[in-house]
């Protein structure tokens, strides 16, 4: 087989958040050298620039979703894109942007999936579980809604977004990270049985067993889609978000975290989210996201294994 190409595909936009300047991520990722460190470990890196879509016209939310409309055209540029990509047998990573775009390449990898009938695990890695719905969202930002959209439940030009209707199911989702779950989210997640691993449970079990636990029962069939919403992390280590919540992972538990998915050797798609360079100070969210990133594709501190 040859080796896979790792195509970066830039959504510069806050459409679906509640403070502005996530668009600005995907520069601020290009600005910490994503590509060239990717390719200084030998990885083939194309940056395929950026998507274009709707300016954000701030407005308040509208029957409990926040720029609906501006929401559906960046989605759709994006599902477009990254499915363009996995079918040209490249390994899709956008660079957002918020949240709510996880419904464009999620949509397109579960749809790519069933175009070549692999199974489909996605790990969400983030401090909030993103199951709102407009009935009991606390904001209207679509960002907190994706994994709701995925699984159905949203407005309509969301969920039919892909192939299928819905996209995907709870089954296939790990969230990793969680802290912060809104009071009308929380009975929605326990209805949908979602399969957890919250901050308690990594106090609990630690790192290591909960990665195990979030990848078990993977095989060479499955592809496995990483969401990294970068408010995953401790905001001591990463304040360059816009809904920071603390008692995140540290530095090495998030490293852990990405070395363990790296060993899987399954990895076939990333997103790389909700970075705010108009929080941070002196890039050092988008260097960190970047490390990890590098240790998502390979990179340990020492060598491990065969070779
Ligand atoms: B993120 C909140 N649950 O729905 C809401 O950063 C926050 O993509 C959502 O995880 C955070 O507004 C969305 C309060
Ligand atoms: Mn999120
Ligand atoms: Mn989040
Ligand atoms: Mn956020």
């Amino acid at each position: 087989m040859s080796k896979q190409v790792i195509a970066l595909v830039g959504a510069p936009t806050d459409i679906g958040a509640g403070h502005r300047g996530a668009s600005m991520g995907p520069e601020a990722l290009r600005v910490a050298q994503l590509a060239e460190k990717l390719r200084r470990r030998g990885l083939d890196v194309i940056d395929r620039g950026n998507l274009h879509g709707p300016m954000n016209p701030w407005l308040p939310p509208e029957d409990g979703y926040r720029h609906l409309s501006e929401v559906i055209a960046w989605n759709t540029a994006v599902h477009g894109a990254i499915h363009h990509e996995l079918q040209a047998g490249r390994l899709p990573v956008m660079l957002g942007g918020d949240h709510c775009l996880a419904i464009g390449s999620i949509s397109a990898v579960a749809r790519h999936c069933r175009e070549q009938g692999r199974k489909l695990r996605v790990l969400w890695l983030d401090a909030h579980a993103d199951f709102n719905t407009s009935q009991v969202t606390p904001s209207g930002n679509i960002h907190g809604m994706p994994v709701a959209c995925l699984c159905g439940n949203g407005p309509r030009e969301l969920v039919e977004i892909g192939d299928s209707v819905p996209a995907t199911t709870p089954d296939v989702f790990r969230q990793i990270g969680i802290r912060s779950v809104d009071e009308g989210e929380k009975r929605l997640v326990r209805e949908a049985k979602m399969d957890i691993y919250d901050m308690r449970h990594i106090d609990e079990v630690g790192m290591k067993r909960t990665m195990e636990e979030a990848l078990d029962g993977l095989d060479a069939d499955t592809h496995l889609h990483v969401s990294f919403d970068v408010d995953f992390l401790d905001p001591s280590i990463a304040p360059g978000v816009g809904t920071t919540v603390r008692g995140g992972p540290t530095y090495r538990e998030a490293q852990l975290c990405m070395e363990m998915i790296a060993d899987t050797g399954q990895l076939g798609s990333l997103d790389i989210v909700e970075l705010n360079p108009a929080y941070d100070k002196r890039n050092q969210t988008a260097k960190l996201a970047v490390e990890l990133v590098e240790s998502l594709f390979g990179k340990s501190t020492l060598m491990r294994g065969p070779g």
